[in-house]
């Protein structure tokens, strides 16, 4: 496993420092130290407080990890003070691995977090050793003693911070046109531009903490700089898109639920392009067409579960999604996997299909756990309550087996088309079963 090592401080909130660095390398796969420069008291308002470890305690540090664990690459952000900047600078020269150097001047809400006098230190002893800085534009034009209105300014200050000894130089935001920012890479005397959707980072804290640190993680995994920059771009990309509000102040980017809310409905979407592929599986979708779903982990209500938005419909003999994956997109398949889940919390997703006994039969020659539930026995008072014919309905098919179906049918009723429900853990499972029917009915 890949190893990377931050020498940085420590964030109570989490949102940016240590605590950022450390949950980035472990969603990017590799294994993370840390070094601790200071102990900031701070929250998403304001920094109270800055302690500085000890310049003894700082090498110390760095050689407990590097003397023993064989680090990939090293990722630089606060310093703060010339004694911290002296000694990490002492043991990083004679270090192999990449270095990636993220200065870190002010805070996003004002503190300053390096030293006036220690500026010098950090430009003459820190800059040689970097093989990339990743400063923003205001950090940039500080290092290239120049304003940066323009793409072609951007450049001209990433070629001036080369010389200050970077090998390569990224700058984030390099220039801003009304919907899109410009990341300049310069490297090997060659720039790359890396053009984004324009993300508003104002108001929000950590930011440039994670993608320094999923710089490092990539190129730890042997990535070179262009690819890297690349990938630490999306990554915090999805974890801007994530960001919350954690306290009363600035939002901080997220690697946790939503990002998981993210992969959820990215594995969903995955499933349904691969049911948009199989032939002829439109011979299998009812009238009223059909849904796939997949639910949170917790899910509570139709709200925490994810479907296609407008359903998944048929078209010239196959299948078509009307429209993207969501969470809340589907009512009745939604509320089948939320009884399910009553009864078994890792069946999480379901999708609907045509009934007939042919396909029945399939399903059972399978060896599928099949049950189901007559309509016409449902009572009239839960007939007439939104959501609860599905709920009650798949209680049936549970009890009338004893145990939890892979697939449940009911025969309709006045005005309810049947119906048969493909259940399973994940949408790629459902979507296994249901091609597996298909293709035993195909030949029939
Ligand atoms: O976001 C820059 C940053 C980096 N490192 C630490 C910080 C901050 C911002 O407050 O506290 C420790």
């Amino acid at each position: 496993m890949a190893k990377v090592l931050t020498i940085a401080g420590s964030d109570t909130s989490s949102g940016a420092g240590i605590q950022a660095d450390l949950k980035t390398f472990s969603k990017l796969g590799v294994y993370g130290t840390s070094v601790i420069t200071v102990i900031t008291a701070q929250n998403t308002r304001t920094v109270m407080k800055i302690d500085e470890v000890k310049p003894a305690t700082v090498r110390a540090q760095i050689n407990a990890v590097l003397n023993d664990i064989s680090i990939d690459a090293i990722k630089v952000g606060m310093v703060y003070s010339k004694e911290i900047i002296n000694a990490v600078a002492s043991v990083l020269k004679n270090v192999k691995v990449p270095i990636i150097l993220d200065p870190i001047f002010k805070a996003s809400t004002g503190a300053v977090l390096l030293r006036s006098n220690a500026y010098s230190y950090f430009t003459k002893r820190l800059i040689p050793l970097a093989s990339v800085i990743t400063p923003n534009v205001v950090e940039a034009e500080k290092l290239a003693g120049m304003r940066i209105k323009s793409i072609v300014q951007a450049k001209t200050a990433a070629q001036k911070i080369a010389k200050l000894g970077a090998k390569s130089v990224i700058i984030k935001g390099g220039h801003m046109q009304d919907k899109y920012a410009i990341d300049i890479l310069y490297h090997n005397k060659k720039f790359v531009e890396f053009k984004g959707e324009r993300i508003d980072t104002k108001g929000l804290h950590g930011a440039g903490c994670m993608f320094s640190a999923a710089l490092a993680a990539e190129m730890a995994k042997g990535m070179n700089v262009i690819d890297a920059t690349k990938a630490a771009n999306d990554f915090v990309r999805s974890a801007i898109m994530n960001a919350q509000k954690i306290g009363k102040g600035l939002s901080v980017p997220t690697l946790e639920q939503k990002h998981h809310a993210n992969k959820l409905l990215a594995d969903l979407q995955k499933a349904v392009d691969e049911l948009e592929t199989i032939d002829g599986l439109g011979m299998i979708i009812p009238e009223s067409q059909s849904n796939i779903v997949f639910a949170k982990p917790d899910a509570q209500s139709i709200n925490d579960i994810a479907g296609v938005r407008g359903r998944i419909v048929k078209l010239n003999g196959n299948v078509k999604a009307a429209s993207s994956v969501d969470f809340g997109a589907s009512k009745h398949v939604a509320s089948a996997i939320l009884a399910m889940m009553q009864h078994d919390r890792s069946i999480r997703s379901a999708m609907n299909i045509k009934h007939n006994e042919r396909i029945v039969a399939i399903c059972e020659e399978l060896g599928l756990k099949v049950s189901s539930y007559d309509r016409r026995n449902e009572p009239q008072d839960i007939k007439t309550k939104e959501g609860m014919s599905v709920k009650w309905g798949i209680e049936q098919a549970i009890a009338k087996i004893n145990a939890v179906p892979d697939i449940i049918y009911h025969l309709g009723d006045w005005g309810k088309e049947p119906m048969i429900l493909v259940f399973g853990k994940e949408p790629m499972e459902v979507a296994r079963k249901i091609v597996a029917i298909l293709d035993r009915y195909g030949k029939s």
